[in-house]
């Protein structure tokens, strides 16, 4: 059965060691398509409520349901590999540029990979290296710059085309125009499906259908950019400085 994107929890807890437990009763439901953003201070939980919604943890209580499903207690590695993840870090291999895309969908044809990167915003750059799609990335990818790496990233979870994305947006400092050029992949992967992104700058959250503050593993304030503003609290304080 096809998964819609549609993600909620419900009175979740969870600990990575069950004694010490650092999210507390977390509450959420993303529609399908929705863009929902998680913001909040170091060690405030919002890595590890991304890391639950792939299901890398078993929760101590609550439900974790996609469409109905729950998955909070169960272990369903075919709904796991249902999200796309982008993280700061892009795992890249040693092998073609083309194979790195593809290794978002093993089974991916030449054509699907260029299209994925040209939706990511990608193609333009990988144009222009030396063998194109073929060239070999050196482990890691120490051979492209980091602003290139995620456009790299972008492109695999593009073409393994999923319903819910993870986003965690890099803190390193790219540079201007590959910022832009990276922020314009991202909201071309973004559209059409469910997206989790944990924004370091506040501008790449200002249009989440909901942004959640998060503090101390609980979910302290929730809404919208104007309705946050509004309610003169913790995002309020965060985005004024
Ligand atoms: N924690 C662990 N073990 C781990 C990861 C995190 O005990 O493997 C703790 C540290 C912290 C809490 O969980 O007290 C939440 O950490 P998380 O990484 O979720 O915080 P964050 O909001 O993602 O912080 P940052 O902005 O630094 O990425
Ligand atoms: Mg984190």
């Amino acid at each position: 059965r096809e998964l819609t994107g549609e993600v909620e929890f419900e009175n979740v807890d969870f600990g990575y060691n069950p004694d010490k437990i650092v999210l507390h009763d977390i509450n959420m439901y993303a529609k399908p398509g929705q863009k929902i953003a998680f913001v909040g201070s170091t060690g405030a939980g919002k890595t590890t409520i991304t890391n639950l919604i792939n299901r890398f943890y078993d929760i101590q209580d609550g439900k974790i349901r996609y469409d109905n499903i729950n998955i909070g207690k169960i272990k369903k590695p075919d709904l796991r590999r249902s999200l796309g993840i982008v993280l700061q870090d892009t795992h890249l291999f040693t092998g073609t540029v083309m194979d790195n895309i593809r290794y978002g969908k093993l089974d991916a044809t030449d054509e699907e990979c260029i299209k994925a990167a040209k939706l990511a915003n990608a193609h333009d750059f990988i144009k222009r290296l030396p063998d194109g799609y073929n060239t070999v990335l050196t482990g890691d990818g120490a051979n492209l710059s980091q602003g290139q790496r995620q456009l790299l990233a972008i492109a695999r979870a593009a073409v393994a085309d999923p319903p819910a994305l993870i986003l965690d947006e890099a803190t390193s400092s790219i540079d201007t125009r590959t910022e832009a050029m990276v922020s314009k992949g991202m909201d071309a992967l973004m559209a059409g499906r469910t997206s989790f992104v944990i924004a370091h700058r506040l501008s790449t959250v200002k249009d989440a259908d909901c942004i959640m503050v998060m503090e101390q593993g609980r979910i302290i304030e929730r809404g919208t950019h104007d309705q946050l503003i509004d309610m003169k609290g913790r995002y309020y304080q965060l985005y004024t400085g």
